[in-house]
């Protein structure tokens, strides 16, 4: 347990949850498109989530405090059912947690690498989180087993795709979503800033994680599964190869050391909290 966790213990006179919840078999029903604006506006109602996407179980201290981080700009479909599947799952798992959606608000290349870094820094204005999960808008976890907390080693979480016949694809491969600790992002400076465009930011922050020793870990491909919604392929990035090749060069120079940004706007909606911001 956190720190924290345990100074919530003393204070409440509530016990610590355990580590893992043992009910974890059934799978949740998967969600499909058909989820209907009804059921999402009175999902944060029916699930007792707290204004802003957060949550944590009522009855015990969760030992896991995570934040959730998405890179977001125009998938609102997708939005809807990852939010409608993963406040139930999470709350499965008896985690204190809160949902944070980064959304880009500059015109032209995705940034996703940099949205998380931004989802980090945020996210650390309003809890002292220590495990983060930085995850794609269209994942949806299969199995309730794949515990939403950090490993010791930081894990690849999505290594087991229907849009890859559950198998992976080449053993780097730390994109979609991953967990890792708050002390080891900041230990490797965050993710590049640079990647605009599709590709290769999830490769240059593996090679940051194994330049500082740390090696990555995953579940069996039975536990991470997942399945990806469906959507039109983005196109790649040129310089994402240029930009990879000469990443070593940058891992101190260019991360959350470096990070600049404009907050548009934020709202604590009921489901997450929004963060619109300007690269
Ligand atoms: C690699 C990309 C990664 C990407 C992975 C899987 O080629 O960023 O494919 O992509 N690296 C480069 O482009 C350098 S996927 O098939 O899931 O769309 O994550």
């Amino acid at each position: 347990p956190t720190p924290h966790a345990l100074a919530l213990v003393k204070e409440t006179d509530k016990p610590l949850c355990s580590l893992i919840p043992n009910e974890l078999e059934t799978s949740l029903q998967y969600p499909n498109e058909s989820i209907r604006e009804y059921d999402i506006r009175y999902l944060a109602d029916r699930l007792n989530i707290e204004k802003g996407g957060a949550w944590k179980p009522p009855e015990c201290i969760s030992q896991h405090e995570v934040a959730i981080v998405v890179p977001y700009r125009n998938r609102t479909m997708q939005l809807q059912i990852f939010l409608s599947y993963m406040h139930p799952f999470l709350q499965k798992q008896m985690l204190n947690y809160r949902i944070f959606i980064i959304e880009q608000w500059t015109k032209g290349a995705f940034n996703r690498a940099k949205l998380l870094n931004i989802g980090y820094a945020e996210a650390l204005k309003i809890f002292p989180y220590h495990c983060f999960i930085f995850h794609d808008v269209d994942l949806i976890p299969q199995k309730l087993s794949n515990m939403y907390a950090c490993t010791h080693q930081p894990r690849h979480m999505s290594s087991s795709l229907n849009t890859f016949r559950y198998n992976l694809p080449y053993k780097e491969l730390f994109g979609g979503a991953v967990a890792i600790l708050q002390k080891q992002f900041e230990l490797v400076n965050g993710f590049s800033n640079i990647f605009y465009g599709w590709g290769g930011e999830d490769d240059d922050f593996q090679s940051r994680i194994i330049n500082r020793g740390m090696s990555l870990c995953r579940f069996s491909p039975e536990v991470a599964r997942y399945t990806m919604l469906a959507h039109s392929k983005e196109l790649p990035s040129e310089n994402r190869f240029l930009n990879l090749r000469s990443g070593r060069d940058r891992f101190e120079t260019d991360g959350v050391n470096t990070l600049k940004y404009t907050i548009i706007k934020m709202v604590y909606y009921p489901l997450y909290t929004w963060i619109l911001v300007d690269l």
